[in-house]
């Protein structure tokens, strides 16, 4: 009776161990959209604009690295550049339906859900990565990741985008009337809208995905990006002058749909969110890294290429303040007075 049953034991283990394997097997072939015996396999569709050869892509394949490594095969990943999935908007909204699952846009298009997420983008509020690291990664960025679950999505983590400077094909930007007349396009978010009317620009919004072909024809004669973007999107071949204004710390906002989100176990759910802030470190790394090169690179394909002065940001600081006040009132004066807060004890914190 007793080898019967250790027989038996024995069946069952190789049964188990066999069912395990086929599973793992199907998940990495990435056929498998249903598991079987012990759960489903969870796919995840992530869509960013950008191309492949960005950081931020480079540091999406690191969150699915881990977070299949960690899972077991449990969750797949399948990850989607370029605005092959749609533009920011559109997977913010894929998101909130249930139809995609994961996506990091930029704040400024997160405004369109959550109007407080402006203030990220009000110009000149981070004087640096640091200080901007310490104050997403801090209480405030956390209060305002909480603000998205009321819009049916997740915040998990920030990552950067970076600080955005001018291109364009008729002139280099050396103080605020350089703006005059220009075509530029914006993110769609009023307040750039709004910021650029008042620096004298002709701004006007467009998808990411839109925009090099815009540039190629003419459509508009300028756009604001960090550098990393305007060399790897390859906007040297469209546009003749850079100019570091520096204007926006443009940071991006790592995003998850909710409903999604709600179905993962307590233990996924931790791994998603750290592999979140694990990948997000490498994003930050890679692209502070690439600034100083690719502004080489830039030169190097003929751009012309100009630091922007202290004074003239100042200038432009002036011009677009009232729009500033006007928003400060909109978003709620105690949310940005808390955000400026949290930039002022940042900086005193780095200075010690
Ligand atoms: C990419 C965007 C982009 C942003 C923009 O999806 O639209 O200009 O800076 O990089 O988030």
């Amino acid at each position: 009776m007793k080898k019967i049953f250790s027989l038996f034991v024995l069946a069952m283990m190789v049964l188990v161990l066999a069912a395990c394997g086929g599973g793992n097997d199907e998940a990495s072939e990435g056929s498998a959209s249903e598991g079987e015996g012990s759960g489903e396999t969870k796919t995840i569709r992530a869509g960013i604009g950008l191309n492949d050869s960005h950081p931020q892509y480079l540091a999406l394949l690191e969150w699915k690295k881990i977070v299949e490594e960690k899972t077991d095969g449990a969750i797949k990943v399948e990850t989607y550049h370029s605005s092959q999935l749609g533009d920011d908007r559109a997977m913010t909204e894929a998101l909130q339906l249930g139809s995609q699952e994961v996506t990091i846009p930029s704040t400024a298009p997160i405004a369109n859900f959550v109007p407080e997420y402006s203030v990220f983008d009000f110009p000149f509020l981070f004087p640096n990565e640091q200080v901007a690291d310490k104050v997403l990664d801090g209480e405030v960025g956390q209060k305002f990741l909480d603000k998205l679950e009321d819009q049916n999505l997740v915040g998990l983590a920030y990552w950067e985008n970076g600080f955005r400077d001018v291109t364009n094909s008729e002139r280099a930007i050396e103080s605020a009337s350089d703006f005059e007349g220009l075509k530029l396009r914006t993110m769609e978010n009023d307040l750039h809208l709004d910021a650029f009317k008042a620096l004298g620009a002709n701004p006007t919004p467009m998808a990411f995905g839109e925009l090099f072909t815009a540039m190629q024809q003419g459509t508009v004669d300028g756009q604001e990006n960090p550098i990393p973007t305007i060399y790897l999107q390859g906007f040297y071949e469209v546009q003749d002058y850079v100019s570091t204004t520096h204007h926006i710390y443009s940071p991006f906002v790592f995003l998850m749909s909710k409903e999604f989100f709600d179905g993962l176990t307590e233990e996924q759910q931790t791994i998603v969110t750290e592999a979140a802030v694990e990948a997000g470190a490498l994003n930050r790394e890679l692209n502070r890294e690439a600034v100083a090169e690719y502004a080489d690179e830039l030169k190097a394909e003929g751009m012309n290429y100009n630091e922007v002065s202290p004074e003239a940001r100042a200038e432009m600081v002036k011009i677009v303040q009232p729009v500033l006040d006007e928003y400060a009132e909109k978003i709620g004066k105690e949310t940005v007075q808390e955000v400026y807060d949290a930039v002022a004890e940042a900086e005193a914190e780095l200075a010690e």
